[in-house]
């Protein structure tokens, strides 16, 4: 048996066949059309997956599972708005889908399926009690909880890059000012390497002339520059003191860490580990922040996994 995992993003549109031990057989991607409407966006999805259905012929297809960008309502399975693809604005994608698959479709906000991903077949594998957090453009969450997904009203639970952590802090694409993700996201890392880089003299972040981004800093900082290095070990504090909140909240085994900034987690981890360590209650101060195993595909695997899940 397998499950069509399909990860439907702002710049790509990616769609798998995954088998029950969530090995990938079979994958497919484009960059998404993002400004063409649903139809078309619609028609990619179906066009990658017959493609692989044709190529592979499987035996049957349990399901098909869909991760989108959030916020969406995934009990409605109406997507009220995402940011990133013109057009879907209340629009009914999983009555959409539905009509074109011959298979029942499932549909997750991006983070859980991720987080669903990680608990079936990657770093949380085999754990009841987890939060997964992707750090990247946002940032992003997933709970498994008791052994079960965390969903809430509306399917839209763990929403984690919108607590408020600073009052009229810095603004959030949310519109709500001082949220986790407004500090911790990398594009609010590399916004402070900026700003931080012309306010000082004698960094090498951003003297060769390019462009100032995540990748830039951490490379400065391999390279010793004293300037880079703060701003990461000021990175890990912001991402320690909202996993260590997380911790108190859900208290989970682990807390996995997705996303882009996650690619740097070896010159992260010991920062965020050491401010759970310091900060934590006693009870708490041995949950260990674990890098994601499944990298960019704890989305795509876990939108397959979902399939599997909801039909067991
Ligand atoms: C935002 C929000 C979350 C998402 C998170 C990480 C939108 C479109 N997204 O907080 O639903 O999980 O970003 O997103 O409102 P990423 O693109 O950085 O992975
Ligand atoms: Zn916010």
């Amino acid at each position: 048996q397998v499950a069509i995992g399909i990860d439907l993003g702002g710049t790509q549109v990616r769609a798998a066949l995954v088998d029950e031990q969530g090995r990938i057989l079979a994958r497919a991607a484009e960059p998404t059309d993002a400004l063409a409407g649903p139809d078309r966006v619609l028609a990619q999805i179906c066009g990658l997956t017959d493609g692989l259905l044709a190529a592979s012929n499987p035996a049957s297809v349990v399901g098909v599972g869909v991760s989108a960008p959030g916020p969406l309502d995934t009990v409605a399975g109406v997507a009220s708005n995402i940011p990133t693809l013109s057009g879907f604005v209340d629009f009914p994608l999983k009555a959409e889908l539905q009509k074109r698959f011959p298979f029942p479709v499932d549909l997750e906000n991006d983070a859980i399926a991720a987080a669903i991903g990680e608990w079936q077949f990657g770093a949380g594998k085999g754990l009841d009690n987890l939060v997964y957090v992707t750090v990247s453009t946002g940032i992003g969450g997933g709970v498994v909880s008791d052994g079960r997904v965390v969903r809430g009203r509306k399917g839209m639970a763990a929403h984690v890059g919108h607590m408020s952590v600073v009052p009229n802090g810095e603004l959030c694409p949310c519109g709500n000012r001082g949220c986790f993700e407004a500090y911790g996201s990398g594009t609010a890392f590399a916004r402070r390497a900026q700003i931080r880089a012309v306010e000082s003299s004698g960094t090498t972040i951003g003297s060769d002339g390019g462009a100032i981004d995540s990748r830039s800093v951490f490379a400065a900082a391999r390279n010793g520059d004293r300037l880079a290095n703060q701003l990461i070990d000021e990175e890990a504090e912001i991402l320690g003191r909202g996993f260590t909140s997380l911790i108190h909240i859900f208290s989970p085994d682990t807390i996995v860490m997705g996303g882009g900034l996650s690619h740097e987690f070896d010159r992260l981890q010991p920062g965020i580990q050491g401010y759970i360590t310091q900060w934590a209650m006693p009870a708490f101060k041995d949950v260990r922040v674990m890098l994601a195993a499944l990298d960019q595909n704890s989305g795509l695997v876990g939108a397959a996994a979902l399939a599997f899940l909801t039909r067991k």
